[in-house]
């Protein structure tokens, strides 16, 4: 993969504006943006500044149909059978939230979710748990962090209303067995939705062919504009559904006592959007792929390979999720016993410029569980190179020596 000829796409990374390059490891937080994103969210601003789907002057028509454009883009990158199934959100959390609260979930319903989500895809459930009276069950993985088949068919037998999983973890990287979950669940009667935050990044993803009912990412995961996100849902459900969040642009007519809604996806996108965002979210889908996810895999491999067997035998080193970087796509989560994870962070950074997340990532209840303080994460991406991945080992290396 020709990474340096990426790298002059990104402002921060492009060694013409930079003495001092930065590497940036921490893609699992938020990818950084090229400047095709930069400056598709700039046009907005400079040349049509205006509201979509509500006025009629040229320059309101020109947002709308760069709206419908954008959706029509994030079908095609799902590939979703319609544009309208296509929601757009602020990012995966509130997706999973409008899901939580918009679906008609009876007491006593029960959701499966498992024991390495997300705050975002745990919240959400605890809450409607106290508030509507549902059950919450939790999966665990098996003694070797695989994803466990039998446990989750004799969790499916007690009755399971909602499946709810993290498609790639954005604790270890471990990818979950999607097809088979969809299958089996859709067997038992359950609908099942992923949240692909970590998953959209690094592969090509076909709604249609999963067959899956819910699925959410976050746009700042994708090199597209922070706070922009996307709810797929199968029109049947969505239309099913009763708005989340109500008010301007989400119904047709009301009265002082009444409204009535408009159809999917307004009802489901209230008030004046992020059109910016959203605008720059469909060029980021566009520049994603045209990278290709066979080549980004590939390289994330090669760079998570380089990190893995360049620290197998720094003392006191425990790496979080399976020993075969094959299976944790883009990251590389550990901790180094006797040394608190938020100075390793900060040292790394003081002492190369090499950013990336420690603590415990949104995953809380599984540190908690696990009796784990914190970690550091290192997560890679097409714009890293093979020398960043390198110096990062290096790095590793002196802060084990010194402390
Ligand atoms: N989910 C994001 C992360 O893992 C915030 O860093």
């Amino acid at each position: 993969m020709a990474t340096h000829d990426y790298q002059i796409d990104f402002p921060i990374l492009n060694p013409l504006n930079n003495d001092k390059p930065i590497i940036y490891l921490d893609t699992a937080c938020q990818s950084l943006r090229p400047r095709q994103v930069i400056e598709a969210m700039n046009r907005y601003y400079t040349e049509f500044p205006a509201c979509s789907g509500r006025s009629n002057h040229q320059l309101a028509a020109t947002v709308t149909r760069l709206v419908d454009e954008a959706r029509q883009q994030m079908a095609r990158f799902l590939g979703a059978s319609r544009m309208e199934e296509i929601i757009f959100t602020r990012n995966t959390t509130e997706a999973i939230n409008l899901v939580a609260n918009a679906y008609d979930f009876q007491p006593g319903d029960t959701i499966l979710i498992g024991n390495k989500e997300h705050n975002s895809n745990l919240i959400p459930w605890q809450m409607l748990v106290k508030r509507r009276g549902v059950q919450l069950k939790i999966l665990h993985t098996l003694t070797d962090g695989s994803f466990d088949l039998p446990g989750f068919e004799q969790a499916l037998a007690d009755g399971v209303k909602l499946v709810s999983f993290g498609y790639t973890s954005n604790l270890d990287g471990v990818t979950l067995p999607v097809e088979q979950i969809i299958k089996l669940a859709h067997k038992r009667g359950a609908l099942v939705m992923l949240d692909a935050a970590q998953a959209a990044p690094q592969r090509k993803i076909n709604v249609r062919a999963l067959d899956v009912d819910f699925l959410t990412l976050s746009g700042h995961k994708i090199l597209g504009p922070s706070g922009t996100g996307v709810l797929y849902g199968k029109y049947k459900l969505l239309d099913a559904m009763n708005p989340f969040m109500v008010g301007g642009d989400t119904v047709a007519t009301s009265t002082y006592e009444t409204c009535e809604f408009l159809p999917v996806p307004e009802k489901f996108e209230a008030g004046l959007q992020d059109y910016a965002g959203i605008i720059g979210l469909g060029e980021a889908a566009r520049y994603l792929q045209a990278v290709g996810f066979d080549a980004i895999q590939k390289h994330e491999l090669l760079l998570n390979k380089i990190m893995t067997e360049g620290t197998k035998d720094l003392q006191g080193l425990h790496l979080i999720g399976p020993a075969d970087p094959a299976l944790r796509s883009g990251i590389f989560t550990f901790y180094l016993d006797g040394i608190d994870s938020h100075r390793i962070a900060l040292m790394l950074d003081q002492m190369a410029n090499i950013c990336v997340r420690s603590g415990q990532h949104c995953v809380h209840s599984w540190f908690n569980a696990n009796g784990i303080k914190g970690s550091v994460r290192a997560s890679t991406y097409f714009y890293n190179t093979e020398e960043e991945a390198e110096l990062f080992v290096e790095n590793l290396k002196k802060i084990r020596k010194v402390l």
